[in-house]
């Protein structure tokens, strides 16, 4: 680890550490690896005014610096860190790297208060109960829509197919479901927590990426996560709790080392909003749509069929309809959520206050 000076700025010190001569103007290739090395590090959880942060293999609690006033930080996050001089101390986070990717939402489709669920990851993974299948598939929509926006590729995971197969819903709807996702090239597993059915594919689609979980509370999330991430155990929720309180309360990143993955575990959603995109944007992260001439694009925004050559599942069409009137206010979003639990993203500014003013304890959203 670089030595780092306290009254210095924490670039300019390991600048010092790893100058290759005494001009110091041209860093080698190597010496400019060596800064990236060891100045950044990854947020792995924000909780309760502080996060945590793998910083050179070593995780670390971390505080803000007084640098990172107003900004937020979120897991994913890739920041600058200052690593602490004593083992009591706490690191500081002094700022934050741009950011690859976002999964955003709103609060509410109506409103404009963004939350960042997760920064930096490639993919996430909508969860969704086998045994509510409907409800889920609002959300995967609305996620795919979000995940397009913000450059992040979208994948379903139809979790406690174990109920599937005892009849309740049927199989062949599950796989419908995934089938009509696969067409569009959004990848997609049925799985079981419970039984561990699919959850060799299901690691085959995390291997060698950042996946990010994102579903309504119960769906099994963290169930999940615990089967993939070795050592790990985190709370799941009791069987037969519906609606109340989420489970999770704070997203937590974890490595699995042997497929080289990193996965997040999540808060459960009770509705991701899109309210803060256009609507002209929309048909922009409908990937049957996106590609299309102005004016077939356009008419099919004004409500016309789309000609033969597009091929749209009928209700991907529906569904871009309906987020196309409600963006436009001219109906209400509503009729999309099924009202479980909410949950929420666990971002945090660098003041250590809430993101956007709410409840204490580092979750947005929480209720
Ligand atoms: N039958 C069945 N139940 C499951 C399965 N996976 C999870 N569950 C149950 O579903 C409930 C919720 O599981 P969690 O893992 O806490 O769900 P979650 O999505 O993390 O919920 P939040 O943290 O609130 O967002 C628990 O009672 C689990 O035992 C599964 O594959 N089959
Ligand atoms: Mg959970």
């Amino acid at each position: 680890m670089p030595r780092i000076h306290d009254d210095h700025d924490l670039l300019e010190d390991d600048y010092d550490e790893v100058r290759p001569s005494r001009r110091g103007r041209n860093l080698s290739v190597a010496a400019k690896e060596r800064i990236a090395e060891h100045s950044a590090g990854r947020v792995v959880q924000v909780d309760r005014g502080h996060v945590s942060v793998l910083y050179e293999g070593v995780e670390y609690l971390a505080r803000f610096a007084g640098s990172m006033r107003g900004v937020k930080v979120v897991v994913g996050d890739r920041v600058r860190v200052k690593p602490p001089r004593h083992e009591t101390d706490l690191a500081r986070v002094i700022q934050r790297l741009p950011r690859e990717t976002v999964l955003a939402r709103t609060g509410d489709d109506d409103l404009e208060d963004e939350r960042i669920v997760v920064a930096n990851a490639d993919q996430v993974v909508v969860v969704i109960g086998a045994d509510y299948l409907d409800g889920g598939v609002g959300f995967l929509e609305r996620v795919l829509v979000a995940a397009s926006a913000g450059g992040l590729r979208g994948a379903v995971c139809v979790n406690k197919c174990d109920l599937a197969a005892a009849g309740s819903p049927d199989t062949a709807a599950v796989e419908g479901l995934l089938a009509r996702y696969a067409a569009i090239g959004v990848a997609g597993v049925a799985v079981s927590a419970h039984t561990g059915e699919g959850l060799e594919a299901l690691r085959e689609l995390l291997a060698g990426r950042w996946s990010a979980f994102a579903g309504h509370s119960g769906v099994g999330k963290t169930s999940l996560f615990n089967q993939l991430v070795p050592g790990v155990d985190r709370e799941v929720g009791d069987i037969g709790r519906r609606g109340g309180r989420h489970t999770t309360v704070a997203a937590r990143a974890e490595h699995v080392a042997d497929i080289d993955a990193w996965l997040v575990d999540t808060p459960g959603i009770r509705s991701f909003g899109l309210g803060g995109l256009a609507p002209e944007d929309l048909a922009d992260h409908f990937t049957e749509l996106a590609g299309l001439d102005r004016e077939v694009r356009q008419a099919i925004e004004a409500g016309g069929e789309p000609p033969a050559s597009v091929t749209i599942d009928p209700v991907r069409l529906r569904t871009f309809r309906r987020f196309l009137a409600a963006l436009r206010g001219d109906e209400p979003w509503d009729d999309f959520d099924d009202g479980r639990s909410d949950g929420g993203s666990g971002g945090l500014v660098g003041d250590g206050r809430e993101g956007d003013g709410s409840a204490p304890g580092g979750v947005e959203g929480e209720q």
